[in-house]
């Protein structure tokens, strides 16, 4: 495959995609999802005992979250199970060997929950990161913000949901978005020295030991009615006037006016 929208790479057991559409600040687009989702098919044939996930080149954006362009524009609930953000999400967590997430620049909406996604997140001091449906007026999905929770204590959750601002390097090392924090310099040294780390480390052992922590981490029981509840409530938002007005202002670059119904 001839891909337009991300590159790849194989080398020592160790496999990395880089994001390659840096003109859309690497938004994450039905195109691209669709060649990550060929890369990993074709890494998961290959003997690949790790992987990276990183921006082809250094950029202020490491990626500017779902393509706001391909969200419904109101009346439809934005995150379906089957939208291609969260199949994504569902097939970083599975795929058979660990994922490091090496970040280098500024990380919106739906690719911070990306960031959750992955095993491992490795930053410089210009990493940042916002959880953004706040600024929409989207009702995010309950799988998603489980995703931070199993990361982060539930104070730092809301604030990073309800503020939508972004968390600086040092702030996401202390919380525990970053496993590590480097300097620019050092960053990709480190990143591929603690993947050879892992790729000589037993992949039978580790590819259970990821299925374990994912399914623990996801292991919440919620009563159907609770999740019934909670599905009507998100209705409630994205059948309103907030998820209008915020979609429609991003649309035309200015800042949302919330709360007029
Ligand atoms: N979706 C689609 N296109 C996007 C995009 C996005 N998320 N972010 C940027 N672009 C396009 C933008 O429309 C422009 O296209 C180009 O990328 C450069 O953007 O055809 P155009 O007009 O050239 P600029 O000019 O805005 O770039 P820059 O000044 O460098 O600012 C970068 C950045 C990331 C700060 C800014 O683009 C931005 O604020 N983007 C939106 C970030 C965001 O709110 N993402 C969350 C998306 S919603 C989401 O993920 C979900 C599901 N959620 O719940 O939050």
């Amino acid at each position: 495959m001839n891909y337009q929208y991300i590159k790849i790479e194989q080398a020592e057991l160790i496999a990395t995609i880089r994001f390659n559409h840096y003109s859309k600040r690497n938004a994450l687009s039905e195109c691209l999802i669709e060649e990550i989702h060929h890369a990993l098919e074709l890494f998961s044939k290959e003997d690949v005992r790790v992987l990276v996930l990183r921006s082809d080149k250094k950029n202020k954006v490491w990626s500017a979250g779902h393509d706001v362009m391909e969200l419904p524009r109101s009346e439809r609930d934005p995150l379906p199970a089957d939208d291609p953000v969260m199949v994504l999400l569902k097939s970083i967590r599975a795929f058979r060997a660990p994922v490091i997430a090496m970040v280098d620049g500024s990380v919106w909406g739906a690719s911070t929950d990306l960031i959750m996604s992955c095993d491992i997140a490795i930053g410089d001091h210009d990493s940042t990161f916002a959880i953004t449906p706040a600024k929409l007026g989207l009702p995010y999905t309950a799988s998603g913000i489980l995703h931070f929770m199993s990361r982060m204590p539930l104070n730092v959750v809301k604030e990073m949901f309800l503020t939508a601002d972004p968390i600086g390097a040092d702030r996401a090392l202390q919380i525990g978005i970053l496993n590590h924090l480097y300097v620019s310099g050092e960053l990709e040294a480190k990143t591929y020295q603690m993947a050879k780390t892992i790729a000589s480390r037993s992949p039978q052992a580790n590819s259970v030991l990821k299925a374990q922590a994912q399914m623990l981490s996801d292991a919440a029981v919620m009563n159907p009615s609770v999740f019934e509840h909670l599905q009507s409530l998100r209705k409630n938002v994205y059948m309103g006037s907030d998820y209008k007005e915020g979609i429609t202002a991003f649309l035309e670059k200015r800042d949302p006016i919330f709360g007029q119904a």
